[in-house]
């Protein structure tokens, strides 16, 4: 019996390479709360990733519990329905009402075409998410958050690293929130971060993941614990310094599939924009009509063979029970998205992902 194959397997680098690090944390004794490595690895990271502004949190979830509440987010939020369900989990942590909106079949981001239809007097934002890490229509969205007065928090767990012709995806909307956790192209064990467009805003989510702490004796506000740990940001700097290579070996994972794929009846790979740095975070194939097995079928037949692809979005966050009585959780507001969630499976997809095992997973989608 062969191997079992995971969705995804973290990029771990040698383990003598962490060692330096733990010494140097073992030595200060400073384990939290904003320590060297989460000044360096913050100041890093926003050189990597081309931004100007960020805050480390311990994970990407609570990175967008505070940027809601950052922005004081209240009333209803206009955000889709195909998701991790943290997305919408966010918006009732802070009491805000989800609207949810159907997505365009073919990028599986929310349509901007439907967001106007469903703003109301309650509406004040909006939280799209760059679902696998192939950007939202940002332009078409902020148009709407212009028009409306909204403001556009962007769900970026799965967007390390992605691109536009004219920089980092990261820098659209009012915040936008990634996530550093296990599952990641870039990991720190668990983390995440908000990026923010400028210094006021930074401090502001930096009192706020602090408890509200400004000083020693003042608390502005009712804030959270949502720091990231040393070992964490340690980590993190590790991380990228392997991470170019990373990025290479998944683009590599995915152009495999691609070449294979493209010729098999009913198997559709999702196509990204072709002027973008992709990081090939998730490889998710549609299992359309004419392919001669369901989805679900597909994907127990994956299983049997100990390869666990994964049903990301499956179930809709609206078929969830505490969403599925809202208006825009019916079925007929969300046909696309719907039929995502019958159709989308999930290949493996990780930078040591051998080619032998490629091959095992192409065989077994062709050998039905
Ligand atoms: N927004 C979006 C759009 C998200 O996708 C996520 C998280 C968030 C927000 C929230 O960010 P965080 O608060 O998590 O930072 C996983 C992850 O737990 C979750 O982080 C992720 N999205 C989601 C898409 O996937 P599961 O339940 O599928 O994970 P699990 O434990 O089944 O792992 C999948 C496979 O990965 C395993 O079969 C084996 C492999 N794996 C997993 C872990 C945890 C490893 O090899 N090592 C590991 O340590 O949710």
């Amino acid at each position: 019996m062969s191997d079992s194959i995971f969705v995804t397997r973290p990029q771990l680098p040698p383990l003598e390479e962490f060692i330096p690090y733990l010494e140097e944390i073992w030595s200060s004794r400073i384990l939290t709360n904003g320590g060297a490595f989460h000044q360096q690895f913050e100041q890093a990271l926003c050189e990597y990733l081309g931004v100007k502004h960020l805050s480390l949190f311990s994970n990407g979830t609570l990175g967008l519990v505070t940027a809601l509440q950052a922005l004081r987010i209240d009333g209803e939020v206009i955000t889709t329905p195909y998701s991790f369900v943290a997305t919408a989990h966010s918006l009732l942590w802070n009491r805000i009402q989800p609207v949810f909106v159907d997505i365009d079949a073919r990028t599986l981001n929310l349509d901007p075409r439907k967001i106007e239809a469903a703003i109301t007097s309650r509406t004040t934002a909006i939280m799209p998410v760059h679902c696998y890490g192939h950007p939202c229509d940002v332009e078409a969205i902020q148009e709407i958050a212009d028009k409306y007065n909204l403001k556009v928090i962007y769900d970026a767990a799965h967007a390390f690293g992605v691109r536009d012709a004219f920089g980092s995806v990261l820098r659209h909307g009012d915040l936008s929130v990634l996530s550093f956790h296990a599952t990641k192209v870039f990991t720190t064990f668990e983390g995440g971060a908000i990026v923010c467009p400028d210094a006021r805003t930074k401090q502001h989510i930096d009192h706020l993941k602090n408890f509200g702490f400004v000083d020693e004796t003042t608390v502005v506000a009712p804030g959270i614990n949502g720091k990231m740990s040393e070992i964490n940001a340690a980590f993190g700097m590790l991380q990228l310094r392997h991470i170019e290579q990373a990025l290479t070996e998944r683009r590599r994972v995915d152009g495999f599939y691609r070449s294979e794929l493209r010729d098999i009846a009913g198997i559709r790979c999702l196509e990204g924009q072709p002027d973008h740095t992709v990081n090939c975070a998730y490889f998710p194939i549609l299992v359309e009509p004419d392919y001669p097995i369901s989805r679900d079928m597909l994907y127990q037949k994956f299983r049997n063979e100990g390869i666990y692809a994964r049903r990301y979005f499956y179930p809709l966050i609206a078929d969830f029970p505490m969403y599925r009585e809202m208006t825009s959780a019916r079925a007929d507001n969300l046909p696309a998205a719907k039929l995502a969630a019958q159709r989308v499976l999930c290949l493996p997809i990780y930078p040591t992902l051998t080619l032998d095992d490629q091959r095992r997973i192409v065989d077994v989608v062709r050998d039905v």
